[in-house]
């Protein structure tokens, strides 16, 4: 009998599906055999989202909670019309863009538990929420709250040293702080906070399930090495935090079977099991194999993440990159950058370019771009921080498309090597993953940069790819999460280094660095 797998990724623009299929008892067979994609704000623009994100205030960035459900309901119709054998799917698992926070009221156990499969999902949840948006990691309005948890917990390093993190503003615990002050009633009625990545497993589910250490490690409320929310941080940022959270469940167990509405609407099995779902980072992690030391993972999604493996946990003394729990058990350094896919887009649409037409400059132009620089701050940054968008050129003017598109690039890279340098030894190669990483060009200026070969896996949705090997891990577990990876680590391509222009790199970075180290003691 073939065995099927299901993986789930709703992230910030898009959600994925993708199934693997594996002959019996044979895991080394696995292949992908579905992926689909919906992209938020064209399948529902009646949500109003623009790159999946509600238009606000500055420096607030939230998304509604439904058309994630809508996205759900969407792909799984997508998948059944495009006849996936949904009914043989034994494990589902699901990975989510990280830190973004559902809140959900009282009624919610009793609605998950009792869904009308003669209905859509989405308007039999229209009543299930008490924050009407969810406020997502692109979020930056919470500076005040982190400095308020901050104060509390004894300092920046105190709080890195319990929760694997300073506080950031887009981590869910400042984000509850805010909705508490601002919304005390609607806080006060909220009876469970889930993450995007327990909110989908829950409903899948038809019950509340708990966050993964994966996910967990992104709220400033989880203490890392315990693996269980610290109950000092949760008293610095909100009162009864304790009774609304949902509670930690490692990654690698069953949270429930499938609820009977999936059953009927879809025509899953009955016996479908359900994982904790995980945030797109740890599971890309998984995705790309990276279970053990020498390679590094390089996300280029909405936002850009340069991730890997942990051996031996220690933090970043500069407190700007995070450590994370893996859905494998161990840990993960992770550096993440907002200014990522927008930015390149920003760039490309500014000079009226394809795709195709930004990867021919990146060929004809030289490596170092003549040491023209570009601080690519077209939105606030988490690395280095900086609270005001204002993208910075130096030595170029902004109507030079040549020197702009090299620039941003050459920054995007430049950044990531300069501030993962604390992650310990240079690794021995790169995979790279997400959207923009089907553009070979970007892919050889980081393989440039870095001094290391670049390789991409058969599919860029490696976040999708790794829920659906956990799925399957968690019913195989006599099989390590390498040798279910290894199938699927053939790769597209590999790109090595120039070294002349690797040296280049080197001076660039120097200068790089100086840029960017006057810009931000300028805005202090
Ligand atoms: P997310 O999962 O964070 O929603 P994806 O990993 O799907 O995002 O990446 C989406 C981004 O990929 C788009 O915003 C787009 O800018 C980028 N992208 C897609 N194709 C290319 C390409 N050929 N070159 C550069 N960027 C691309
Ligand atoms: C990770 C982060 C982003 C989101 C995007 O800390 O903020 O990478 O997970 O999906």
């Amino acid at each position: 009998m073939t065995r099927y797998y299901l993986g789930l990724d709703s992230s910030t623009q898009s959600i994925t599906a993708l199934l693997l299929e594996q002959a019996e008892e044979n895991p080394a067979s696995t292949r992908i055999l579905i992926e689909k994609s919906l992209n938020f704000d064209a399948a529902y623009p009646e949500f109003g989202t623009r790159n999946g994100v509600l238009p606000g205030a500055p420096g607030e960035a939230h998304t509604p909670p439904q058309l994630w459900v809508r996205g759900l309901e969407g792909v799984l119709e997508a998948l059944k019309k495009e006849g996936a054998p949904l009914g043989k799917v034994e494990a589902i698992g699901v990975s989510g863009q990280q830190h973004g926070s559902v809140y959900l009221n009282a009624t919610a156990v009793s609605k998950l538990a009792a869904l009308d499969s003669s209905k859509g999902l989405t308007e039999q949840l229209e009543g299930l929420y008490s924050r009407k948006t969810s406020p997502i990691w692109m979020d930056a309005s919470t500076s005040k709250e982190c400095a308020e948890i901050t104060n509390t917990l004894g300092g920046d390093s105190a709080v890195c040293e319990m929760t694997g993190s300073r506080c950031f503003e887009r981590f869910t615990g400042p984000q509850i702080r805010k909705f508490h002050k601002t919304e005390p009633e609607n806080y006060a009625a909220t009876a469970h906070i889930c993450l995007v990545s327990s909110f989908i497993p829950s409903l899948l589910a038809g019950k509340i399930v708990g966050i993964d250490p994966g996910d967990g490690a992104g709220m400033n409320l989880m203490d890392v090495a315990k693996r269980a929310w610290n109950p000092k941080a949760l008293e610095a940022t909100a009162p009864n935090l304790a009774s609304k959270l949902v509670p930690i469940q490692e990654s690698d167990s069953i949270s429930g079977k499938i609820s009977a509405y999936f059953v009927a609407r879809f025509g899953f099995s009955p016996s479908c099991v359900i994982l904790p779902g995980t945030g797109d980072n740890p599971a890309s992690l998984v995705g790309l194999g990276l279970v053990s030391g020498g390679a590094i993972g390089i996300s280029l999604g909405t936002s850009d993440t340069l991730f890997s493996y942990m051996s031996n946990v220690h933090t970043d003394p500069d407190g700007a990159s995070h450590v994370f729990g893996s859905p494998t058990g161990a840990y993960m350094a992770i550096s993440v950058y907002k200014n990522g896919s927008l930015a390149r887009e920003k760039v490309r649409n500014r000079h009226n370019l394809s795709w195709e037409d930004f990867s021919g400059i990146l060929k004809r132009t030289q490596a170092g771009n003549q040491n023209r620089v570009l601080l690519p701050y077209f939105d606030t940054e988490i690395i280095p921080r900086i609270g005001k968008p204002g993208a910075q050129r130096y030595g170029f003017s902004e109507t030079d498309a040549e020197a702009d598109v090299r620039a941003v690039i050459e920054a995007q890279m430049t950044s990531m090597s300069l501030h993962s340098a604390w992650m310990g030894e240079k690794p021995r190669r790169i995979q790279a993953t997400g959207g923009a990483s089907n553009n070979r060009e970007i892919l050889q200026v980081m393989a440039d940069v870095f001094g290391v070969p670049v390789l991409r896996q058969e599919t860029s949705n490696s976040a999708a790819l790794g829920a659906a090997i956990r799925a399957q891990h968690v019913l195989l577990k006599e099989n390590s999460f390498e040798d279910l990876s290894r199938p699927h680590l053939k790769t597209t391509f590999t790109l090595t280094p120039n070294l002349e222009a690797h040296r280049v790199y080197g001076e660039f970075a120097a200068t790089y660095k100086r840029h960017e180290q006057s810009y931000v003691a300028s805005l202090v």
